[in-house]
């Protein structure tokens, strides 16, 4: 559903006097001892459908529904909203976010602080997968990190880090983990405090084995990946945000089989591949698409090794060359 101005104009009107209504509710609280039903802030867990999650600040959980004229609120998205009876609630307004990550338009968690791409060795990484996950989390200007598990699978681990060295030099930072045999699980937990986290990835690679892992008691469910298509089940079905008991928090999101971008201009394809960015705009041509124009800057800079060629391949992929 498209809104049109107007009707944007019109909700977003609505919720900043919500907005201010609570915060002058807030700011005279301390009079009336007896609040219930008064708006407070919260934090959404998740969404079921039209049904939300949502964590007061004293860490209790309620089940809302969205009020009519409001924007759809996804894990992570700090809100507005009035208990209404026992555990129940309505969620008022959504409070401006940071950032969101969308994908074929459909929006998946907002606030975030890091991205982790998560690859394994089986289902066996694929580069154009890992490059479309890329672009759709460059274009959300997340900082972003890729981890491979499952290293414990890997017959040639030399090969998977010479693979990987080329997103190395592209700035992201790689993790190489076994979940299963606990290797490097511990220094990869020291880098998570006081944030919130996302792990994306393809159906079966263990972002719910990992999340298990960094914290106990957690128990979300795993699923073992097909002996015979060696794909995951799509074990994980809703985004949801988890917390680290000694701070910060994970979300854990459904992985998918085919990582469709049909809906990603060559433009965005573009900015999705960040070490080309030094170049962009100082080719002979304006317009230069980057493939076979004469002086241009990206390809210069691929045959002077400042690109690495698999990667400049993999965005001709990506563009349909
Ligand atoms: N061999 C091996 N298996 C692992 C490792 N980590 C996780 N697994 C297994 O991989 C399978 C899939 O793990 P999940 O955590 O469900 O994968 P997911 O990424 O959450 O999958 P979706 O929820 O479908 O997106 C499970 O059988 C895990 O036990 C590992 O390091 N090595
Ligand atoms: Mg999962
Ligand atoms: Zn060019």
């Amino acid at each position: 559903m498209s809104l049109t101005r107007r009707q944007k104009w019109r909700i977003e009107k609505i919720q900043a006097e919500r907005i201010a209504r609570a915060q002058k509710a807030s700011s005279n609280s301390e009079t009336s001892l007896d609040n219930a039903g008064e708006e407070q802030t919260g934090l959404v867990i998740t969404r079921y459908g039209q049904r939300l999650l949502v964590e007061s600040e004293s860490g209790d959980l309620y089940q809302c529904t969205g009020r009519q004229n409001i924007e759809l609120s996804v894990a992570g998205d700090q809100v507005l909203f009035q208990t209404t009876d026992g555990n129940e609630g309505v969620v008022t307004a959504l409070l401006k976010r940071d950032n969101s990550l969308t994908r074929s338009q459909k929006l998946i968690a907002a606030n975030i602080d890091e991205l982790w791409l998560v690859v394994a060795i089986e289902p066996h990484y694929q580069f154009e997968l890992i490059d479309r996950y890329l672009v759709v989390a460059e274009n959300a200007s997340l900082p972003i990190n890729i981890v491979v598990n499952k290293i414990e699978l890997s017959k040639n681990i030399d090969q998977v880090k010479y693979d990987f060295s080329m997103y190395e030099s592209a700035g992201y930072n790689v993790s190489y983990l076994s979940v299963k045999e606990q290797t490097n699980v511990a220094e990869f937990k020291s880098q998570l405090n006081d944030k919130t986290h996302i792990f994306l990835g393809q159906s079966g690679v263990g972002k719910s084995s990992l999340i298990n892992e960094l914290i106990p008691d957690l128990n979300l469910r795993v699923n073992e990946i097909s002996t015979k298509s060696k794909l995951g089940k799509h074990t994980t079905t809703n985004t949801t945000l988890y917390h680290i008991p000694s701070g910060g928090d994970l979300i854990d999101s459904p992985g998918i089989r085919e990582f469709q971008l049909d809906d990603l201009t060559d433009k965005e394809i573009l900015s999705g591949f960040r070490e080309f960015k030094p170049f962009i705009g100082q080719c002979k041509f304006r317009n230069c698409a980057h493939i076979n124009e004469p002086k241009c800057a990206i390809k210069t800079a691929v045959e002077a090794g400042e690109i690495n060629p698999m990667r400049y391949n993999n965005y001709l992929q990506l563009i349909g060359m």
